[in-house]
């Protein structure tokens, strides 16, 4: 079978220096350099030699890349999942191999791989709450009497796009104000932001609110929204995820409304946990991240320790 019957995950014995694998989805947004940096930028001080992968977008390449670190031996994997079910196989293979996984900032579908079983733990933000804080922010901000949503989803089958879609629609749905006339992913990238943006404001000319499920969407919809003579907050309210240095200019330019904090910087959390984990220490199943809100109110004050 692919794992071992045991319900706990794999040991990690202390050591002077520690194989690290990291098995990146993705290079091509602000965000994923940013964390790929943060983990490098921790190796040293943190005793990792660090075997680091880029799966160019691809589930299944992330999944081979991790089949080779195993193949070269490592001691422990942090692992951002691409997609909920697709990655499970890379879970169960390093749990198989007796190679403790955390997840970063991405999880896998809860009801096939468990923390505490199939991997040691996710370290990330509570991806419900940060749409639901969008919702929140939009049903006191926004002054008009109809709100006519078009909303970008991030990467299908991931659970930020999962989760952020359901905090925010549940929450924005109970003021009947809303409607939500479109709901489209644009990958999480910036250009497919725009096109789809370009799309549905064809279809859809009286929208005048748009909930991105990350800055860079929502950056690539302002462009989109503003090829097409609408004006970016004041005809239209842009919100979204994430806390980019762009999306937090933007919002100092007046364009964007709100962004919720969603921080790549996993790698000083990733060394804290390992060596907590190492030390034979019970780690939470969850080791969640504080995010914060920015606004026209506190961006400025920000921008220097955005990426
Ligand atoms: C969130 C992370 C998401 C970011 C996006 O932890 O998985 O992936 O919000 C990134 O910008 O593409």
């Amino acid at each position: 079978g692919l794992g071992a019957a045991s319900a706990e995950p794999p040991p990690l014995e202390q050591k002077e220096r520690y194989k690290v694998g990291f098995a990146q989805m993705e290079s091509n947004n602000p965000w994923r350099i940013a964390e790929t940096k943060s983990f490098h930028d921790t190796a040293e001080s943190c005793n990792w030699d660090l075997v680091a992968t880029d799966a160019a977008g691809s589930a299944a390449k992330q999944v081979a890349d991790v089949d080779s670190m195993i193949a070269q031996g490592i001691d422990v994997l942090f692992l951002p999942p691409r997609e909920e079910k697709p990655l499970i196989p890379a879970v169960m293979k390093a749990k198989a191999a007796g190679i403790p996984t955390f997840l970063v900032d991405r999880s896998v579908d809860p009801a096939v791989a468990k923390p505490g079983d199939h991997f040691v733990a996710f370290l990330g933000s509570d991806f419900i709450d940060q749409g639901k804080r969008v919702a929140e922010w939009v049903i006191e901000n926004f002054d008009g009497d109809k709100g006519v949503i078009v909303e970008l989803e991030g990467t299908t089958g991931s659970s930020p796009a999962n989760d952020r879609k359901k905090g925010f629609d549940d929450r924005i749905l109970q003021d009947e104000r809303f409607e939500i006339v479109a709901s489209q992913s644009g990958d999480f990238a910036r250009d497919q932001g725009r096109q789809v943006m370009e799309t549905l404001l064809q279809a859809h000319p009286d929208v005048n609110i748009v909930y991105a499920h990350n800055d860079e969407m929502a950056i690539g919809a302002i462009q989109a929204l503003e090829l097409a003579g609408r004006k970016p907050g004041e005809d239209v309210l842009v919100v979204s995820i994430d806390g980019t240095r762009d999306a937090l200019q933007a919002i100092i330019d007046g364009k964007m409304g709100v962004t919720v904090e969603s921080s790549p910087f996993f790698g000083p959390l990733a060394c804290e946990v390992m060596k907590r984990y190492a030390a034979g220490e019970e780690i939470e199943h969850w080791v969640q991240v504080e995010d914060r809100i920015f606004t026209k109110d506190n961006a400025v004050d920000h921008i220097d320790e955005a990426y």
